[in-house]
């Protein structure tokens, strides 16, 4: 996915029109007369992905993002608390604030209202100067101009000076002047856009409320004391979301199904050299680490600079304490040590953030690894001294961490002694596929006995192996690391896929090409492909970061008439059903309904299935991701199902 770094960067609202200065005639002279220059509005509906991202779900929300974030730069500058969105009956969707409202006075040089400027065209979506920090995470702030290009109507309401302004927009393009259509009192200001995707980009228009409530409830906690209220009209369903709290509130709402060790969070927040840092940080008896890194608001998944500043300052501060206190006697705790059952929020502001990464979710600026070490260090410290209870309780926490390492590490060598044992090392469960080379070859992690069974026959058995698992697996986020890696099913996925782990871990020896996670379409199904990829996103993150992990995509559904046709989602029946009238509907209630035949044509078969390749994102975030959606798949499913209609001589 390509990010270009200038479309997003700083906005020069007042800076000459260069972009239509270069598409004058004088180009022809070069002889370039072939190269049509894509600029403007033309360019986002040709290549939509490079301004948000993709044009599927994903894409679809990244609209919405685009014109909150707006609202709350508004936020951050003191001007506005209260943002409502509301997602209309007709698939529009509003969003209003009462921030200062988009300036409505002439521009210089486009010489029409200013709004006008912002919502038509590109690179002048943003303040005049900007002078605040950019929300740019390669994908955001790219403008409004972006959402009214990829919106086949769109319309904007200013309050502002006392007066009412309307404007209407289709594709970009105004449909009548800036026009005043009332008076309100001269105190009265804001914005409300609403916008109607347009349906010929993306792959699906409807929005999410749940991946939209996810959102606003991280922006809520980021920006303590704004309040977001997202409605649904199409069931009457609506959320608010306000914490006066701020991220202390969110480490709270993180740690809630947990027993803390702590009650009252550590909080800080200092500037220095234009960088603002703050934290927030409270223990849990778990085991897992649980830091959430924001840069501008934006969840750094892939950390970065501000998150290894936090932790070199954790490890020191929590060693020089226990030091000091005379609690840790014999050596220094590493730093996975202070890490276990820590719930962390670091929530930095940087003027020019440098994203790097896989999804452009890492935070490269080397300056703030420091300033977020030191204010840390600080004020952490700063903490631990005036709160002695709470800080023996952490030294302890790591000081037990410290020893259960020990004894993992023991129990590890004991479980690799056993497992030499058996024969090639290979798990009994397991049925290896022909070929021996990983190359071509897929690992189906299958749930159940009975649907490994079916898979073994459904299956290549020259590139496809089988290993099923018996029921749930292990919750690796609750479970002791030594625990862990004494469950036999996940002792068998670990010999199975050949990696090893901990330490040990080599992702190069992945003994397949990729590793398809293939659990019923149903919930305890989603449940257990929950807790495979929480495994796989601590355990083997290398993999899920190389592309080499999948979740399989059963079908809902078998629907007949003339012909069998499976259905993958909800929709889709409605559509078909609609289409083929009286038919015979049968729901795939698991796996092991199926025949094999079934399977190997409905999930098995490269050519024919729908696979989803799983990313870090999808791994960290594996329960809210799953519930029902799928993912960038969509657009190859719409071909699929395009072509299925035709055989059937159907319209969908
Ligand atoms: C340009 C300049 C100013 C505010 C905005 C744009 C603005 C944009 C959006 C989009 C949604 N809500 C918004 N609210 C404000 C600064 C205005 C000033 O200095 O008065």
């Amino acid at each position: 996915m390509a990010t270009d770094k200038e479309t997003t960067g700083k906005k020069d609202y007042g800076s000459k029109n260069v972009e239509d200065k270069k598409s004058s005639g004088s180009r022809s002279k070069y002889g370039s007369s072939n190269i049509k220059v894509l600029e403007g509005l033309e360019g986002v509906r040709l290549r939509p992905a490079m301004y948000i991202g993709s044009t599927s779900k994903t894409g679809l929300h990244h609209l919405v993002y685009e014109v909150v974030d707006n609202a709350v730069d508004e936020a951050m500058a003191g001007e506005c608390d209260e943002i409502k969105v509301t997602i209309h009956k007709n698939g529009s969707l509003r969003v209003e604030d009462n921030g200062r409202g988009i300036p409505v006075d002439t521009h210089p040089v486009y010489k029409v209202p200013a709004v006008e400027v912002v919502v038509t065209k590109l690179h002048a979506g943003g303040k005049f100067d900007k002078g605040s920090y950019a929300v740019s995470g390669g994908l955001h702030g790219v403008g409004i101009s972006v959402v009214s290009a990829l919106s086949t109507a769109m319309k904007v309401v200013v309050k502002r000076d006392g007066k009412k302004h309307e404007q209407e927009y289709t594709i970009g393009k105004p449909d009548y002047k800036l026009k005043v259509t009332g008076k309100v009192d001269k105190k009265e200001t804001g914005t409300a856009v609403t916008f109607t995707p347009d349906a010929s980009i993306f792959s699906t228009t409807a929005f999410d409320f749940k991946v939209l409530g996810a959102r606003f409830r991280e922006i809520a906690f980021l920006n303590k004391g704004l309040k977001i209220s997202l409605s649904d009209e199409r069931d009457g369903t609506s959320e608010k979301f306000h914490y006066e709290g701020g991220i202390v509130e969110f480490v709270k709402w993180a740690n809630k199904s947990k027993d803390v060790v702590h009650n009252k969070p550590v909080y800080y927040t200092k500037t220095s050299e234009g960088v603002v840092v703050e934290c927030a940080v409270q223990y849990n008896s778990g085991y897992q680490e649980n830091i959430l890194g924001f840069v501008n608001t934006i969840n750094t998944i892939e950390g970065g600079t501000h998150v290894v500043g936090f932790r070199t300052a954790l490890t020191r501060v929590i060693n020089e304490y226990g030091k000091k206190s005379g609690l840790l006697k014999n050596g220094g705790v590493t730093g996975d040590d202070t890490r276990e059952g820590l719930t962390a929020v670091i929530s930095v502001r940087v003027p020019e953030p440098q994203f790097e990464g896989q999804t452009k979710t890492k935070l490269g600026n080397s300056e703030v690894k420091g300033i977020v070490e030191r204010i840390s260090g600080a004020l952490m410290a700063q903490f631990f001294e005036e709160n002695p209870g709470d800080a023996k309780k952490v030294v302890s926490k790591a000081m037990e961490a410290q020893k259960a390492r020990a004894a993992a590490k023991k129990a590890k060598d004991l479980v690799r002694r056993k497992h030499a044992f058996s024969v090639g090392g290979l798990p009994g469960k397991l049925a290896d596929c022909s070929t021996k080379k990983a190359e071509g070859t897929e690992l189906y992690i299958v749930e159940g006995d009975s649907a490994g069974g079916t898979a073994k026959q459904a299956r290549d058995k020259n590139y496809q192996a089988i290993l099923p698992l018996r029921g749930k697996i292990l919750n690796v986020e609750k479970a002791a690391p030594v625990k862990v890696l004494g469950s036999e099913q996940i002792m068998n996925l670990i010999t199975a896929a050949g990696t090893g782990i901990g330490d040990d871990f080599t992702p190069e020896k992945l003994r397949y090409e990729k590793v398809v996670i293939m659990t019923d379409a149903d919930v305890d199904g989603a449940h257990i492909k929950t807790l495979l990829l929480t495994f796989f996103y601590r355990f083997m993150k290398d993999l899920v970061e190389q592309g080499k992990v999948y979740v399989a995509v059963p079908p809902l559904y078998r629907v007949r008439k003339r012909k069998d046709h499976y259905v993958y989602s909800e929709e889709e029946l409605k559509v078909l059903t609609k289409k083929l009238g009286k038919t015979q509907v049968l729901r795939f209630k698991g796996l092991g309904e199926m025949n094999a035949e079934q399977l190997w044509e409905t999930t098995m078969d490269p050519k024919k299935r729908l696979m989803k390749k799983v990313t870090i994102r999808d791994a960290a975030r594996a329960d809210e991701v799953f519930s029902g959606l799928m993912g960038d798949d969509v657009d190859a499913r719409k071909v699929f199902i395009a072509e299925r209609a035709q055989e059937a001589e159907i319209d969908v």
